[in-house]
C-alpha cells in the first residue's frame, strides 16, 4: 500500500518536465569548463571548418584561445613586422601551432627561427599540431635543425612540398 503513493508522485514530475522541456534541455548541457585544469585546443582548432588551409600560433601551450597570434594561408618571412598574418608581437612568441593546410603537395609548414627562412628549421605536416613547443613527447627539449630551442623562436615561416631538414616536429 506504500509504494502506491511514491509512483504517483513520480508519474507526476514526469508529467511536469514533458511540460517543460527547455528546463530539461539545460540541466543536461555538459560543463565546458574545468577550473584549474588547461584544456587541449588544439585539436579543436584543427578540426573548425574556419581555419582549413590556415597555419595558426599561440603564444600559450594547447592553443589556448587567449594567446592567439594569429594565421596564415601564404608565407610570412617576418612575423616580427605588420605585414601578413604574423604582425609584429607573433615573433618568438609561438609555444603551440597547428597546421590546418590541406595535403594538395604544399601542405608542409617549414617555421624558422630566423625571418626569410634563415635559422633552424622545424616542420609541420598538415592535419597536424604541436601542442607544447617546448618539449617533446619524450619530454626533452625540442629543437630546430640548428639545434636552437623552438619554444618562443619561430620568427617566420613558408609552406614547402618537403621538409628539407625533414626535422619534423614531436
Ligand atoms: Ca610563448
Ligand atoms: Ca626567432
Amino acid at each position: 500500500m506504500k509504494k502506491i503513493r511514491p509512483i504517483g508522485v513520480a508519474m507526476g514530475i514526469a508529467a511536469l518536465g514533458i511540460l517543460l522541456p527547455t528546463a530539461s534541455a539545460q540541466a543536461q548541457a555538459p560543463a565546458q569548463e574545468s577550473v584549474g585544469v588547461t584544456a587541449n585546443q588544439c585539436a579543436t582548432v584543427l578540426a573548425d571548418p574556419a581555419h582549413r588551409g590556415y597555419v595558426l600560433a599561440y603564444d600559450g601551450t594547447y592553443c589556448a584561445y587567449s594567446g592567439y597570434l594569429g594565421r596564415a594561408s601564404g608565407d610570412d618571412s617576418y612575423w616580427g613586422n605588420d605585414q601578413g598574418g604574423f604582425k609584429g608581437r607573433a615573433d618568438d612568441k609561438a609555444s603551440s601551432v597547428v597546421n590546418a593546410g590541406v595535403a594538395n603537395g604544399w601542405g608542409i609548414v617549414a617555421f624558422y627561427s630566423q625571418s626569410v627562412g634563415d635559422g633552424g628549421e622545424l616542420c609541420l605536416g598538415p592535419g597536424d599540431y604541436i601542442d607544447t613547443l617546448a618539449t617533446d613527447r619524450a619530454g626533452k627539449l625540442q629543437k630546430f635543425s640548428n639545434g636552437a630551442p623552438a619554444d618562443n623562436n619561430i620568427t617566420s615561416h613558408y609552406w614547402v612540398r618537403h621538409c628539407s631538414s625533414q626535422n619534423f616536429g614531436y
